[in-house]
């Protein structure tokens, strides 16, 4: 099925699945930690379009963040491509991504640039996507739940082993959830929260987009994601419908850098002027992944949760972004939150 759906978008996207002898032209080591589908196309048009071989892996944000800097005397990554800002903001305050000005730059949205400068152009942005839920219509017509509009009602024991989330340690969907419920509550409260919201809560998947894969089949009634991975699931075909939640929610900004000491530099800036531009960045939708491009010029999806009609909270990526706050949060969820869990 996987391959049918890879296949499928690249065939949407205009490229082959058969990619072309690609040695001459070099490699590419990149970690991918958008959903798989993008991930394999990206792959492939690149290769289509480049002629370089790209060897690449999927790994979600938080678990790319933990191998770059286990490899920072040896890295073995050029490109880390996608996942949420902070960690890559984490790994740019750390030295781990190297500083480049792409000349596409002038061509991004202002959040984009902003993600740039505010970490001296080691790490910019790709997407934005805002952070929510989906849950399984059908199921809940079933039981007879009411729609969780919001934070507070996820706590209603109706749902108790109905929830799923990610794991914010090697997920950066949880992680901004995390940040997210602490710039809303204030940390205490936001702890309390996720102690109650713990006894609704199934499983703390590995990968931030899994929650709501597992709603649309069926397995679990709600999936605490970013919005425009539960729009993916719907634009499938699967009973599954996005929610903002009503006191306001957090955001990423999808983001991108090179790996310092990148073994295969010249081609490394290749890939990233390659996937700021306008062209690529429009062919996301192909893949059903609907965050908001960073390209200004870049085609927004018709199906991308509108900015606009969502409650935002001004999300502080400079404190969330920040190693200290990763390390304190992360340690405090596992101690209160993971040592806990079902
Ligand atoms: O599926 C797209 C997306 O939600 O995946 C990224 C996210 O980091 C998923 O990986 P994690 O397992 O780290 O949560 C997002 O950046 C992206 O929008």
């Amino acid at each position: 099925m996987r391959s049918v759906l890879i296949a499928a978008a690249a065939l949407a996207a205009g490229v082959t699945t058969n990619a072309p002898a690609t040695r001459a032209a070099g490699d590419l080591n990149l970690i991918c930690s958008a959903d798989v589908v993008i991930c394999e196309m990206m792959q492939q048009m690149f290769q289509k379009d480049t002629g370089i071989q790209v060897n690449m892996v999927r790994l979600s944000s938080g678990e790319t963040y933990a191998k770059i800097r286990a490899e920072a005397r040896n890295p073995k990554t050029d490109v880390w491509w996608a996942g949420t800002g902070d960690p890559h903001l984490q790994a740019a305050f750390e030295g781990l991504t190297q500083e480049y000005k792409s000349p596409l730059l002038g061509e991004l949205n202002n959040w984009a640039q902003k993600q740039a400068e505010s970490s001296g152009y080691r790490t910019v942005g790709v997407y934005a996507g805002a952070l929510g839920w989906g849950y399984n219509t059908d199921l809940f017509k079933q039981k007879g739940y009411k729609e969780p509009k919001c934070w507070a009602d996820l706590l209603d024991s109706a749902f108790k082993g109905e929830i799923q989330m990610a794991n914010p340690n090697s997920s950066g969907t949880a992680y901004t959830a995390l940040a997210t419920l602490v710039q809303i509550m204030g940390e205490d409260k936001a702890f309390d929260y996720l102690k109650s919201l713990n006894a609704n809560i199934s499983q703390y998947t590995k990968s931030g987009s899994a929650p709501v894969k597992a709603a649309a089949r069926g397995e679990t009634a709600i999936g605490i994601v970013f919005m425009h991975d539960a729009v993916a699931q719907t634009a499938e075909g699967f009973p599954v419908k996005a929610v903002a939640p009503c006191e306001g929610t957090g955001y990423e900004i999808g983001s991108m850098s090179i790996i310092k000491g990148a073994r295969n530099l010249d081609n490394a800036k290749k890939w990233y002027d390659w996937a700021l531009s306008a062209p690529v960045q429009s062919h996301m939708k192909d893949a059903k992944s609907f965050q908001l491009p960073s390209n200004a010029k870049a085609e927004i999806p018709k199906e991308s949760p509108k900015f606009s009609e969502i409650k935002l909270i001004d999300y502080d990526f400079g404190t969330y972004g920040a190693p200290e706050t990763r390390k304190k949060l992360l340690e405090r969820w596992d101690k209160e939150i993971g040592a806990n869990a079902n």
